[in-house]
């Protein structure tokens, strides 16, 4: 019998997978939720939100993959102990999000929030351009997406820092790690980029003490998840002058209700958490990828330290 996979999350999505699936592994049996036929027979399942009786629901499943390069989604407390889960690392999530943060730290190296407000004055009012080589950018997080949004930005020749736990080597970047090495990377990141994932760790990283650590006038650029963000926080930061802009790509909650303070701020940019979709055609190959390990034993792209939460 071949192995059983289902597909859990949006339907048009899935159906492009199934095609690739159909074309590539026919030696796994791809299936769309919620047509999974014998809910014994699933021993793979992907999933953006997988259900919540997932264990007893599927008793034989060995295998969970996110749909996203997150998985703060999924409540490790209900999934079996030993299911190992793999996060989404795929090219063209890592597409989308370089091109969203290049847009956004240009946007604010190039002065565009001050142009845009300029224009509907209707004045005409010149800013020095500062080289990109002067402008300091910092990056939270430096796995997948972080490594590759800092190649592109040293590539636009930024002076460009970043922040992990562990020590990372990133060409043309200066490192930092750990707790001890937080502060100086802040005290010189004048456009800062939330990539981090959210973890216990992380929920509420963005709040007034670490604005204050950044120098008067730096930018946020958040792309992480909304609950790293004290919004009440950043609303006062931005209006002390403390900071001068945020582009947010995810807040808490998810969709922003109307009435929300930071729909109308003038120096908040909001986009509805779209800096990077999963690609079907790439990361249905990153699956089928992953499955084949999985079959031969082999180390799997992104398997989640559940310890870590990430
Ligand atoms: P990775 O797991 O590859 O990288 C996470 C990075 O964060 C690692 O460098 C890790 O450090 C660091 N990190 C984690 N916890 C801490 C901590 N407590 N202190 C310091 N550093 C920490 O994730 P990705 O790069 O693939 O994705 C990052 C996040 O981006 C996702 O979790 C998701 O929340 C967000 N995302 C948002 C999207 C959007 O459209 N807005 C789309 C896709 C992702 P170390 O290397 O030392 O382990
Ligand atoms: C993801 C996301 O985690 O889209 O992939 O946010």
């Amino acid at each position: 019998m071949r192995p059983v996979f289902v597909y859990k999350a949006d339907p048009q999505r899935g159906r492009q997978w199934a095609e690739i699936f159909r074309r590539e592994a026919p030696e796994i049996d791809f299936r769309l939720w919620p047509e999974v036929g014998d809910a014994a027979d699933v021993r793979f399942l992907a999933a953006w939100e997988p259900p919540a009786d997932l264990a007893t629901r599927f008793p034989n499943l060995q295998l969970l993959l996110s749909t996203g390069a997150g998985v703060d989604q999924f409540d490790f407390a209900v999934l079996p102990p030993d299911l190992p889960v793999v996060r989404m690392v795929e090219p063209g999530i890592v597409q989308g999000m370089v091109e969203y943060v290049t847009h956004a730290v240009l946007d604010l190296h190039r002065d565009m929030p001050a142009y845009r407000r300029a224009q509907q004055q209707r004045q005409w009012q010149v800013i020095p351009v500062r080289p990109a080589s002067e402008r300091r950018i910092g990056v939270l997080g430096l796995g997948s997406l972080g490594h590759a949004v800092l190649d592109r930005l040293v590539s636009f020749g930024f002076d460009c820092a970043g922040w992990s736990r562990s020590r990372h080597d990133v060409a043309g970047v200066r490192c930092h790690a750990g707790a001890d090495e937080l502060d100086g990377f802040l005290a010189r990141s004048e456009i800062l980029v939330c990539l981090l994932p959210l973890t216990d760790a992380t929920r509420g990283f963005l709040n007034a003490a670490l604005f204050a650590k950044l120098p008067r006038g730096a930018s946020l650029v958040h792309v992480g998840r909304g609950p790293h963000l004290v919004t009440h926080d950043l609303l006062q930061a931005l209006d002390e002058g403390h900071l001068a802009e945020a582009v947010l790509d995810v807040t808490d909650p998810e969709p922003l209700p109307p009435d929300h303070a930071l729909w109308p701020h003038p120096r908040v940019r909001l986009t509805p958490h779209i800096a990077s979709m999963t690609q079907p055609q790439t990361a249905a190959r990153v699956a089928i990828d992953n499955l084949r390990r999985f079959e031969r034993g082999e180390t799997l792209i992104g398997l989640v330290d559940r310890t870590r939460g990430y």
